[in-house]
């Protein structure tokens, strides 16, 4: 078993010793910039024989990536053709992409252990400040690899868990780019006349990140609307994901399961009703 040690540079990011003052100044840094832009960067945190692993676990497994080329709105819900024709709900965009789900990972991934560790529980938990946290329990997408070929788009659209990690395996030799707008719903507020300023092209509330192999990137995926994109040149573009909830029980709804994974399994239908926080998926 690849030990946390060979897949995180635990010299310049000690997760592993919270009573550090390495270890608290990160958290520190990491929280204070995911409070000012709604997701933050740690550069080299994985360390680059894992990064490699990764890479090949995902070159070796490309057969059993499920492929779609569809459209969706930022819900992954199905038309609603009882809402106005310039609601969010209703603008539906092209998406190519593929996704290595996680029930198609190597058992000795280092994507699985990664995402099995407490270690990196306590330590995304602390850096947003989110307790308790807990590892996603989607059974497809709690920590899939996102795999986009050149020619390849992922459009605006707000995730099903609340938080996601994510660690560039290979970058695109151009675009691939990940854009972002912070928060631009909440809990309590859908913000519908902005998120549809957002898919009609308003760049003002727009950040984008240039990441990396190695990097670590933390975000708020269900709050801070985002895409990727179009993968341009030669080189495909692989990200792992894993994802972390505030809520054990919630899984996605069978619709953006099926929309984005390819299938949706019991849990998902058994699931599907259970009352999670009122935002539209
Ligand atoms: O590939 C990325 O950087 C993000 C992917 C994404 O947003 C998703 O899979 O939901
Ligand atoms: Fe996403």
């Amino acid at each position: 078993m690849t030990k946390l040690e060979n897949i995180i540079d635990l010299n310049a990011y000690p997760i592993h010793k919270i009573q550090s003052l390495k270890y608290k100044e990160l958290v520190n840094k990491t929280k204070k910039e995911l409070n000012r832009i709604g997701c933050c960067v740690i550069p080299n945190f994985i360390r680059e024989e894992s990064i490699n692993r990764m890479k090949q676990e995902a070159e070796r497994n490309l057969n059993k990536v499920h492929w779609t080329k569809d459209k969706h709105n930022p819900y992954f819900t199905k038309d609603d053709e009882t809402l106005p024709k310039d609601h969010p709900k209703r603008i539906f965009t092209v998406r190519e992409s593929g996704y290595l789900n996680s029930d198609d990972l190597e058992e000795d991934s280092d994507l699985n252990h990664l995402h099995y560790s407490d270690e990196m529980l306590k330590f995304v938990s602390d850096c947003l400040d989110v307790y308790p946290l807990y590892k996603w329990a989607d059974p497809l997408g709690k920590n899939p690899y996102s795999i986009m070929h050149p020619g390849h788009y992922f459009p605006w659209h707000f995730d099903g868990n609340e938080f996601t990690l994510s660690l560039l395996v290979q970058k695109a030799e151009k675009g691939g780019i990940f854009e972002y707008s912070p928060e631009l719903r909440s809990k309590d507020n859908e913000n519908y006349e902005n998120v549809t300023k957002v898919l009609r092209g308003d760049r003002n509330p727009v950040k984008s990140l240039d990441l990396d192999p190695g990097d670590l990137q933390i975000f708020k995926g269900r709050f801070s609307m985002h895409r990727v994109t179009k993968i341009e040149g030669n080189r495909s573009r692989y990200i792992a994901l894993p994802c972390y909830v505030k809520d054990p029980y919630r899984v996605n709804k069978p619709e953006h399961s099926k929309q984005v994974y390819g299938k949706a399994m019991p849990i998902h239908y058994e699931r599907e009703n259970i009352e999670v926080d009122g935002l539209s998926d």
